[in-house]
């Protein structure tokens, strides 16, 4: 275990993918595998990507990759599909157009789906951001679907989130996600080269100017990602985002509540584990519901006494204190 934190600190790939993989399947030796990370974490710059099925958030990273490579950048990419068990369906398509960077070595493209994710999609994730930081990515780029509130979550682990429009008969600004609006710090009308691409860009200015102020006004950017047009606004804006995270101090903000956040999931989860653990061994589950069914038990009590045969699991040495 040792020798591969050591491997993947030296910059082996094949390090970092296994140690992918641990945190995908919710291997046991996780947690001191990132234990093992942590120190060496927190220094990459995370980019979230988010829009509608077919947006073109792939075109859009592809493109992105080009330009930060010409600055010398070293990048990993994290394709996150919520909807797929596997890492299958687009997420694959989008392997093999990323074929071309996956031979350049400082490019690191790891598609992940819900598939043994216990945890949860946007723990993985995070995980996999970290174990990538450690690596020593200068950037790391989440792309995900955005339908829904897992990816709202996932986005939460980004410094940067770009949500993803395009200008699809006029009618998408309505339908945004409260909460996909909400989170943006740049919009991107891709597509621009369809009709209505002007009217999408006005609507969410419009949109956007509506809004009281935060001291940072998301901009709008049009982009045509399949002919690389829009790409240099594109990322001469990420960089100014970032340098406004960094100079309002508001990058230290929310990398105090994203650590807090950490800490009391990872409580959560660690209490959650362990009393079901313990409850599995003492007491027959079924019998107990049944009783609740019945009647002859209540869900409010029979919670109580569950925890009062609980002791409370020492995580460190493995042994009941
Ligand atoms: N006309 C036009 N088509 C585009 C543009 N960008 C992407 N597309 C096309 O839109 C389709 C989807 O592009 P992707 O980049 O795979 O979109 P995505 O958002 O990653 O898709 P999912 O990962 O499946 O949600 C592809 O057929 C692209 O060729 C664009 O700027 N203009
Ligand atoms: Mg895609």
């Amino acid at each position: 275990m040792q020798q591969l934190v050591a491997e993947l600190l030296k910059g082996n790939r094949r390090a970092a993918a296994r140690m992918i993989s641990h945190v995908e399947n919710d291997d046991p030796l996780k947690r001191m595998l990132l234990t093992e990370l942590y120190p060496h974490t927190g220094k990459a710059y995370v980019i979230g990507v988010t829009g509608a099925p077919g947006s073109g958030k792939s075109s859009l990273v592809d493109c992105l990759l080009q330009q930060m490579r010409r600055d010398g950048l070293k990048i990993g990419v994290i394709a996150v599909d919520p909807t797929s068990p596997f890492s299958g369906g687009a997420i694959l398509g989008d392997r093999i157009r990323m074929q071309d960077h996956a031979l350049d070595h400082d490019i690191f493209i790891r598609s992940m789906g819900t598939r043994g994710s216990l945890g949860g999609l946007s723990r993985s994730t995070r995980e996999a951001i970290q174990v990538l930081d450690a690596f020593g990515k200068d950037i790391i780029l989440i792309e995900t679907v955005g339908v829904g509130q897992s990816e709202v979550d996932i986005v939460k682990a980004a410094d940067t989130t770009v949500v993803v429009l395009t200008p699809a008969g006029g009618d998408s600004v309505q339908t945004i996600k409260a909460g996909i609006m909400e989170i943006a710090d740049l919009f991107v009308v891709n597509k621009a080269d369809l009709p209505g691409a002007e009217r999408t860009t006005t609507e969410i200015n419009i949109m956007l100017d509506m809004k009281k102020g935060d001291h940072w006004r998301p901009p709008v950017v049009q982009t045509v990602s399949v002919q690389n047009k829009g790409l240099d606004q594109l990322w001469e804006l990420l960089q100014e985002h970032r340098n406004y995270m960094n100079e309002s101090g508001k990058l230290e903000t929310v990398r105090l509540e994203r650590v807090k956040r950490e800490l009391t999931d990872q409580v959560e989860y660690l209490l959650k584990n362990s009393v079901w653990e313990q409850v599995k061994e003492e007491v027959k589950l079924e019998k107990l519901v049944e009783e609740i069914a019945n009647r002859k038990n209540d869900p409010y009590s029979a919670a109580s006494e569950l925890l009062e045969k609980i002791s409370f699991f020492d995580q460190k040495t493995g042994k009941d204190d």
